[in-house]
């Protein structure tokens, strides 16, 4: 890759999309992930809105036809059979016209839609408002269903109920907390993930009971909201969920505003103050970062991921907190060959090469970068983007990245990686 030339590499990138095509929706990486993710599908989109605003628009929309009738957009939508991962539509039992799983993702559905619409107002597409109205609609309701299902008590910060919500599926953030979920399952349980990756690079086994154990409970809850909410032996009110909630929220409202929707204006604008004012309560002084809480132990979650710095593309941050900020990063970065970990390097959870315990994600660098932009710290952003950009230039478009080292590791051609690329690349 690294004799690549950076149009060569843009090249690549959408070749990736195109080969990971399947009909109006992309799947993360063939075999690995043979279906539609949510988050996946929402960076894609903004990966495709930089060269083809039509097929960015189609990602929304194929990804809006798995949407719950309460408003959930789940986290998997299973649009064609495959028997290459598991836990496939037979385990989560749901019952929408579209096989799909029964929990969700981060929503970053929102910001994306505000980009394709911006993109596509850029290119002067004349249908653009039509199609933007309509996912609008789907966006708001999937906000008010987060509201409702995952902060029933309005304390402005949204729960998940299983890791796989987080998109985070197995980082030292949950330790603690699915710990006290028990290894039993009704299910049996078949890997597949570990015939595609070497093991060590996955959640472990005890990890995959827990997560089972789980979609067991929810499943005979009906997937019942309310009924899921009582039942949850994992249960903790998220950080970075609740800050890509409430930025969507306010990418939301800009284009509620453009489109002339002034009963949806005010009530977003209730929701995103809301969700801000949750998120500026979870900050620590003495950590330098934003924590999440867990729910059924009432304590706060202190371990160091990435996750305490995603509130920065929600939240303002006063002098001294951005200072801080700045140089915790800064902290978390020293002696990588690549930054942000997702997990601090001095810390003992950390695991350079184990999923999300340490390595660096294109999209969670895309997020952090956006958060700085948005708090001053143009400096910060710029060295994450060109840091991230090199790493695929030097690797390709792998899943993840070691920090230590920079090597490529996980899935390769992944969609996700690619569309960071599209987007990063021009910034950078
Ligand atoms: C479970 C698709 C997804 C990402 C997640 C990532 C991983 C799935 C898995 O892959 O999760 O959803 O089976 O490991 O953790 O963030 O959306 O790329």
């Amino acid at each position: 890759m690294n004799d690549m030339t950076r149009p060569d590499m843009a090249k690549a990138a959408r070749a990736i999309l195109a080969r990971n095509d399947r009909g109006g929706y992309t799947v993360p990486t063939e075999r690995l992930y043979p279906f539609q993710w949510n988050w996946d599908s929402a960076f894609v989109a903004m990966g495709f809105a930089t060269f083809d605003v039509d097929r960015a628009y189609r990602e929304l929309e194929r990804l809006a036809e798995g949407q719950w009738d309460d408003g959930m957009i789940p986290h998997i939508v299973f649009h064609a059979p495959s028997d290459t991962y598991f836990p496939g539509p037979d385990v989560w039992g749901t019952r929408h016209r579209i096989p799909t799983s029964g929990i969700t993702q981060p929503p970053v559905f929102g910001m994306a839609l505000r980009h394709v619409h911006e993109a596509a107002v850029a290119a002067g597409d004349a249908g653009a408002a039509e199609r933007t109205r309509k996912l609008f609609r789907n966006a708001l309701r999937s906000h008010r269903w987060w509201l409702a299902a995952r902060d029933p008590e309005g304390t402005g910060l949204v729960a998940i109920l299983h890791p796989w919500e987080s998109g985070s599926d197995n980082s030292p953030a949950w330790d603690e907390a699915l710990a006290r979920v028990p290894t039993t399952t009704t299910t049996a349980i078949r890997r597949k993930d570990t015939g595609h990756v070497d093991p060590s690079m996955r959640p472990r086994d005890v990890d995959y009971q827990r997560f089972i154990h789980l979609v067991d409970v929810y499943r005979d809850c009906g997937w019942d909201p309310a009924k899921q909410w009582k039942a949850a032996p994992f249960k903790v009110a998220e950080v970075q969920m609740t800050a890509i909630l409430a930025r969507s929220t306010r990418d939301l409202i800009d284009l509620a505003r453009r489109l002339d929707l002034p009963d949806e204006t005010t009530e977003l604008t209730s929701m995103a103050e809301t969700l801000e004012k949750g998120l500026a309560g979870r900050w620590r002084d003495d950590l330098s970062r934003f924590v999440s809480r867990d729910l059924v132990s009432g304590e706060d979650i202190a371990a160091p991921t990435q996750a305490g710095f995603i509130p920065l593309i929600a939240v303002m941050l006063d002098q001294s907190q951005r200072k801080a900020v700045d140089a915790e990063i800064a902290h978390w970065c020293e002696g990588m060959a690549v930054g942000v970990p997702s997990t601090m390097p001095s810390a003992p959870a950390f695991e350079p090469r184990r999923y999300w315990r340490g390595p660096v994600w294109a999209v969670i660098n895309w997020l952090i970068a956006d958060g700085l932009r948005h708090n001053g710290l143009n400096d910060t952003a710029r060295r994450v983007e060109r840091g991230t950009v090199q790493a695929m230039e030097r690797a390709g478009f792998c899943e993840y990245f070691d920090p230590t080292t920079g090597e490529g590791l996980g899935g390769d051609t992944f969609s996700w990686t690619a569309a960071a690329y599209l987007v990063l690349n021009r910034r950078s």
